[in-house]
């Protein structure tokens, strides 16, 4: 007889039961025996058999709950009140939530929203631009080119110039997208990162505005207790030019001044080059960074960590 102790799965415990307790098993055998013998050792023996048959059914019983049991018995040992186990559900980026929780509050403002291709050429990354071609920024070593005229764009600025080759004035629009730089990669830069173009053209447009839009929207999307300062810089695109600062609040109670991006009233060679009468129209335009506007906001210290995919660190936002 093959020890029960010695049964290790569920094949085997059952190959022991039919030999033991089956229909053609060991005991039902030994049952088949009582007619044979008179009524008072029929009594004894099965009585006997009846122990013997009790005793290796509770061994088998056992050893088939310390082995898991079959599946029946595994379904029953499921605990059903407990929690079940959850599936995780993914959710947008935070990059991309940004993008949109931006985009409503410059909707709320009257902007509608363009896109442009991230695939650009010359005259839309920079001539139209009043960037000339021995411009520093122009240089192969400062941008991604694809051929001698075609580039990664190096920034959203580019949409301005297909918003207005392709309607008159007025222009109310932002653009939000990835731009590429080969700059070397570090906390606070990026090789990709995304930029938040705005771009406001009318009869009558000052820079007072473009001051008034953009603190606006950095109350709107960072709080109302935020300032904001401009301070005189220079792009060829705009005249005057200015990187936006904002005032941060840090936890610890300390503040401050952190840079956005650019901005400045769109150069008159800009609205010419896209055939707007410069006499008539005036613009402000901006660029700011929107990995930079995040990570402010939610505190984050390492913009690489926004483009690892960990999930542990995503699924916070
Ligand atoms: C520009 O790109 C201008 N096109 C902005 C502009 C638009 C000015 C319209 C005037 C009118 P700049 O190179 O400074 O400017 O980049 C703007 C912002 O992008 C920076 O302030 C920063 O927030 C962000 N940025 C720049 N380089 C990186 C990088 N490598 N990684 C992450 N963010 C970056």
């Amino acid at each position: 007889m093959e020890a029960l102790h010695l049964v290790v799965d569920a094949d085997t415990l059952e190959k022991w039961r039919i030999r033991y307790l089956g229909m053609k098993g060991a005991v039902r055998a030994a049952m088949t025996l009582l007619k044979e013998l008179s009524p008072e050792q029929r009594r004894d023996f099965g009585r006997l058999a009846n122990e013997v048959k009790n005793t290796l059914t509770a061994a088998y019983e056992r050893r088939k709950a310390e082995l898991g049991g079959g599946e029946e018995s595994r379904r029953l040992a499921v605990d059903v009140t407990l929690p079940g186990a959850g599936l995780r559900i993914g959710h947008r980026h935070v990059i991309t939530q940004t993008i949109e929780e931006i985009t409503e509050i410059f909707a709320r403002m009257g902007f509608s929203v363009a896109y442009g291709p991230e695939v650009e050429d010359e005259r839309h990354n920079f001539e139209a631009l009043n960037i000339p071609p021995d411009h520093l920024a122009r240089d192969e070593l400062a941008n991604f080119y694809i051929t001698p005229s075609v580039m990664l764009r190096s920034q959203t600025s580019t949409v301005q110039i297909r918003v207005m080759e392709s309607q008159p004035p007025p222009v109310r629009v932002i653009s939000p997208g990835r731009v590429y730089r080969p700059d070397t990669v570090d906390a606070t830069h990026s090789y990709m990162f995304h930029q938040l173009e705005g771009l406001y053209v009318d009869e009558g447009v000052t820079m007072a505005d473009l001051k008034s839009d953009v603190d606006q929207f950095c109350k709107a999307y960072f709080g109302p207790e935020v300032a904001t300062r401009f301070r005189p810089s220079f792009f060829p695109f705009t005249e005057p030019s200015a990187e936006v600062d904002m005032l941060f609040h840090y936890a610890d109670g300390s503040t401050a001044w952190l840079e956005l991006g650019g901005c400045g009233m769109v150069d008159p060679n800009v609205l010419e080059a896209v055939g707007y009468d410069s006499e008539r129209y005036t613009g402000w335009a901006f660029g700011l960074g929107i990995e930079r506007m995040l990570m402010r906001k939610y505190n984050i210290p390492d913009i690489r960590l926004l483009f690892e995919n960990d999930v542990r660190f995503l699924r916070q936002f």
